[in-house]
């Protein structure tokens, strides 16, 4: 499941055997990335589960149009910050359970290359210091594409996903303060 080499804990690796199966196909890659964060879950669950508003925790965005209301099946047309291998990412809602806690989206569109995107994030209350925290997990499958190898691939990914992650950390643990 994952090619970045990660070591998960008992827990970890039963959310993620449980809630964060992706269906590979050839010539995809797939990883999963566990973050712990100590804010409390309702907390972090609040700016995770904004599909309309990515930026509230996501560095690289800039704006975030909806198309449609927040229902499963709305997309969202992401612009990026300067920079980045691409402008625009077009996103679609495919997940979104308030009970638990799970939030999935698929990439539909954009100038970059990064197909067939899909990536699931779910949170889970623990306690960190013996005190109410967060674990964090984020799951994604993509093709791999022409000219570059799967290593590669899943670590641009991972590279971005660790970015995204460390941030709603950061975003988190001031709010809870
Ligand atoms: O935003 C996410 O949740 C995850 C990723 C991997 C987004 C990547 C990205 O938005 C860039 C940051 C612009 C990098 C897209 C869709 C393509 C890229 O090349």
């Amino acid at each position: 499941m994952n090619n970045g080499g990660e070591q998960y804990s008992a827990i970890e690796t039963q959310y993620i055997r449980r809630r964060h199966k992706h269906d590979l196909r050839d010539n995809q890659c797939s990883s999963a990335l566990v973050k712990h964060i100590k804010a409390p879950v309702h907390l972090v669950w609040s700016l995770v589960r904004r599909f309309d508003q990515p930026q509230k925790y996501k560095p690289f965005v800039s704006r975030c149009i909806m198309q449609g209301d927040l229902g499963i099946g709305s997309v969202r047309e992401v612009n990026v910050k300067s920079g980045l291998p691409a402008t625009t990412s077009t996103e679609r809602l495919e997940q979104l359970d308030d009970e638990e806690h799970i939030l999935g989206i698929r990439i539909v569109g954009g100038d970059h290359r990064l197909r067939n995107y899909s990536s699931v994030i779910t949170v889970h209350p623990e306690v960190i210091d013996g005190r109410p925290g967060t674990m964090v997990i984020e799951s994604f499958v993509v093709d791999v594409p022409e000219g570059n190898t799967r290593d590669e691939t899943c670590y641009f990914v991972e590279a971005l996903i660790r970015g995204n992650l460390s941030s709603l950390a950061d975003v988190s643990e001031r709010m809870a303060v």
